[in-house]
């Protein structure tokens, strides 16, 4: 089935469901991610997982080539480029439709992916690591999603501690989305990501959750990636590749509290998910074929 004729609320017109959400596929072009590294280390296999993932639904596709998981060490700029580049320009080639994300802090990076056919800047630093790439995103005119994290994938899990983590990580994306406009970025060019897992306990992600809905008074859409994540495994005891179910439950209540983009690996499941929420709680469902009795 192609993404165009998958049922959408708005009686099958794709736009519809891209504008009460966008699903954003994870392409990890690493060795060590913490749930898929490896799979998809040969170019030729990531661009054919980010075609799938296209093909389930997903509206944009996040290719990294640095993991970011607790402990990761970190990859050396020429080493993220050779994983990056073949794969955006793979996906370019073969007339991949969705939206193409360069997951990177490095400007670099960033710089050669939006050159290959990126239009969007997935920071997980939210332009705090490398001082140059605000004006490459500027310059590029390009998309930029500005995430929280507390310290760096190094140190973020060493007991991590805020008095009130949700109005802490709000007052972080507005200072952040200030400098990145300062910087020359457009406002409407913006996401927001409060970066579940990234430097957060369990009790810390589930307040984020909760209260969604402080950050989405922010103004820009906000993303989340909740996706196979180890406090998903905490609570129900299953590993990485059992909390598809679980992943797909924040997804909707996220969804329902105002988030707009949703960072998965699983794409399939989590797209019938939400086009179902979608069609309950914004749109009134019509079928096709729907007669009024
Ligand atoms: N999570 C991960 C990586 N990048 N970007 C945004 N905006 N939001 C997230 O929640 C987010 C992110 C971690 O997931 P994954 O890419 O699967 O793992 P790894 O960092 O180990 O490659």
């Amino acid at each position: 089935m192609s993404s165009a004729d998958r049922a959408v609320p708005g009686g099958g017109d794709p736009a519809a469901d891209h504008a009460a959400f966008r699903i954003m596929g994870v392409v990890n072009v690493t060795p060590d991610s913490f749930s898929d590294g490896g799979l998809y280390l040969d170019p030729a296999a990531a661009i054919a997982h980010g075609l799938e993932l296209e093909a389930e639904g997903a509206a944009i596709l996040d290719v990294g080539g640095e993991s970011t998981r607790p402990g990761a060490a970190p990859v050396a700029e020429d080493e993220e480029l050779r994983r990056v580049l073949p794969v955006i320009e793979g996906l370019v080639a073969a007339g991949c439709r969705a939206q193409i994300s360069i997951d990177t802090s490095k400007s670099r990076v960033a710089a050669r992916a939006l050159k290959a056919g990126a239009t969007l800047v997935n920071d997980v630093t939210a332009l705090r690591g490398d001082p140059d790439i605000a004006a490459v995103v500027a310059e590029a005119n390009a998309d930029c999603c500005l995430m929280h994290m507390l310290g760096t994938p190094r140190t973020m899990q060493l007991d991590p501690h805020y008095d009130d983590v949700v109005s802490e990580i709000t007052a972080f994306l507005e200072e952040r989305m200030s400098y990145a406009i300062a910087h020359g970025i457009a406002a409407d060019r913006i996401l927001l990501d409060p970066g579940i897992g990234f430097g957060k306990t369990l009790e810390h992600n589930l307040e984020l959750l909760r209260r969604l809905g402080e950050l989405v008074e922010l103004g820009r859409p906000v993303v989340i990636g909740t996706s196979r994540k180890s406090f998903l495994g905490k609570i129900t005891g299953r590993e990485v590749d059992g909390r598809v179910a679980a992943t797909v439950a924040t997804n909707v209540l996220a969804f329902e509290r105002g988030a707009r983009v949703f960072r998965v690996h699983d794409v399939a499941p989590v797209h019938d998910a939400l086009i179902v929420t979608a069609a309950t709680v914004i749109a009134p469902w019509t079928t096709p074929t729907s007669t009024t009795k």
